[in-house]
This record gives structure tokens, C-alpha cells and sequence, in this order.
């Protein structure tokens, strides 16, 4: 792999020692044509002296196409979620977002729970040292939200559903037996990649509505996705943990965590195969959306 591409790789936060990323000569290509329009953009953007929008525009654009150029790289897995067992032990073919900010996080909001060798994600919030006080050290840095998310390969027939399938576990420090609980909650929707939740049917809503975490709970659960899903390109699945509040807005500081594992999406009655074409309307869509901005 050439000395760019990785560096592209790693700045959309892909983990390219994983051996589930491959990059084909595609790829590369549509990588260095990426890169002519990003420079393109930055110089111009240079000229009107916001060379900040400039990389904020540059940034996204490249976590967007990186992210679908990690998913494309483990079709030959014939996985349409990329990393959904977590088994590189990271959060490679994923994205992470702390109350809306992105990948910025440096405490232990997302951490990886390792029980001998399987390991699943660990999204944290609202833990302090001492825990319960206020005043005392964070350990997660989220203030509303922290939500893993990734972009859905919807590649099918265009007449199939999908199945998706995954696992989830929910804890936390209090529960409503003790008197300064106040219940934190977590929801998992699909995202049009503008902020509105949907269900599996396609309408505003949620795959598991908004719910309080009180103790410890776990499920593995699984959705019919309708087939007016097939061969979208900006759906997102996101699992979000949220910080519950009292009339003041503030927490109780005593941590809540949700756990995922094992998240896989498949065609009903399709083949998991998925095909490379797809991937390149994906990445060319990308530049498409890019170029028309550029114009505007
Ligand atoms: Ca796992
Ligand atoms: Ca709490």
C-alpha cells in the first residue's frame, strides 16, 4: 500500500494494520482524484480566507469516503457491516461522535470490553472518580451524548428486505432502587445522515425507542428492514447513550454503559456477496455531492 493511501486511510480513522482493510488499485485511484478535488477546494477556500471551513468540509468529506472505502474493503468477508464483532478489538469501520463534536473524546467513552480475547464495544458516560460526585474527576468526557455509528451497505436486489441483527447489554452504577437515581437512556436508529431517526419499516422513529437504563439489562435482537431500503446510499445505524437529567439539567454522575456486539445486516434470501460496482457509485456519488458544493 503506498505511503498516501495510508495516510488517507488513517486520517478517516481506519485502522490499517487490520486484515480486514484492503485497498485495491480502485480505490486508490478514486483516492487520488478525491485528494485533486480536496486541494482544489482548500485553495480556493484560501482565497475568500476560511481555510478552517476549508478543512471542516475537507475533514468530513474524507470521514464520509473513507468510511465507504473501509466498508468496501471487506466485501471479500462478505460482511455488509464492517467490523460488527468487534473482533480486531478496535473501532476500525466504525465512527464515533461525542454530543455532536465528533471523534474528539480522549476519556473512556468509548472503550473496548475484552473478555478473553472476544471483544465488544463499551460506550460510557456520566462515570466520575469519586463516582456520584459532581465535582469530582470525569472519566467520560460527554456532556449529552456519545453515539457509535456506521454507514449501512444497502447493496440488493432492490426488491429484498435486510436483516439486521445485533447485541446490545446495558448497565448502570444506580438503579431505581437507590434514591438519587436518575435513569440515563440509550436509544438505536437509523439515521438518514441528517440527524432523523428511522425505524425498520422506513418511518420517523426509532429500532429501539429511547430507553432508561436502570441496572443491567441484555438482549440480541433482530429487524426486518424494508426493502425500500435497497441500494440507498446515506443511511447510517446508530446506537446512542444519552445522559438522563434532573429539572436543573444536571446528572446524577453515576456511569451508565452500553455494550455492542455482534452487529450483522444481510439481505433476506440474498447472497451476503456484495458488489464492488455499487462501492464505486458510492465513492463517485461522494465526489458528485463534493463537486456540487464546490460550485455553489
Ligand atoms: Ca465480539
Ligand atoms: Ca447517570
Amino acid at each position: 500500500m503506498l505511503v498516501f493511501v495510508k495516510r488517507m486511510l488513517k486520517l478517516g480513522g481506519v485502522d490499517i494494520a487490520s486484515p480486514l482493510v484492503k485497498v485495491t488499485a480502485k480505490d486508490e485511484i478514486y483516492l487520488r482524484y478525491l485528494a485533486l478535488a480536496i486541494g482544489a477546494y482548500l485553495r480556493r477556500e484560501q482565497s475568500v480566507g476560511s481555510l478552517k471551513t476549508g478543512k471542516m468540509v475537507m475533514n468530513k468529506i474524507m470521514k464520509t469516503t473513507i468510511a465507504v472505502l473501509a466498508l468496501s474493503s471487506t466485501h471479500a468477508f462478505a460482511a455488509m457491516i464492517s467490523n460488527g464483532d468487534f473482533s480486531s478489538c478496535d473501532y476500525s469501520g466504525w465512527q464515533k461522535d461525542t454530543d455532536g463534536f465528533g471523534d474528539i473524546s480522549l476519556g473512556n467513552d468509548f472503550a473496548i470490553d475484552n473478555n478473553a480475547g472476544n471483544c465488544r464495544a463499551a460506550i460510557n458516560v456520566d462515570h466520575f472518580d469519586p463516582a456520584g460526585d459532581l465535582a469530582g474527576a470525569p472519566v467520560d468526557e460527554a456532556f449529552f451524548a456519545n453515539t457509535l455509528f456506521q454507514q449501512l451497505d444497502f447493496s440488493g436486489s432492490g426488491t429484498k428486505g435486510f436483516t439486521l441483527e445485533f447485541s446490545y447489554a446495558v448497565s448502570s452504577e444506580l438503579s431505581s432502587q437507590d434514591p438519587l437515581f436518575i435513569a440515563d437512556y440509550f436509544l438505536v436508529g437509523l439515521n438518514d445522515g441528517s440527524g432523523n431517526y428511522f425505524n425498520q419499516n422506513g418511518d420517523l422513529g426509532f429500532l429501539i425507542e429511547p430507553t432508561e437504563i436502570d441496572g443491567q439489562f441484555a438482549q440480541t435482537i433482530s429487524f426486518e428492514l424494508d426493502s425500500s431500503f435497497a441500494n440507498q446510499t446515506n443511511w447510517y445505524l446508530d446506537f446512542q447513550l444519552n445522559i438522563g437529567t434532573d429539572i436543573n439539567g444536571l446528572p446524577d454522575a453515576f456511569g451508565s454503559s452500553l455494550f455492542i456486539d455482534d452487529i450483522s445486516l444481510s439481505e433476506i434470501g440474498g447472497d451476503v456477496d456484495v458488489n464492488e460496482p455499487a462501492v464505486m457509485f458510492l465513492l463517485a456519488a461522494g465526489l458528485l455531492g463534493f463537486r456540487k458544493r464546490k460550485i455553489n
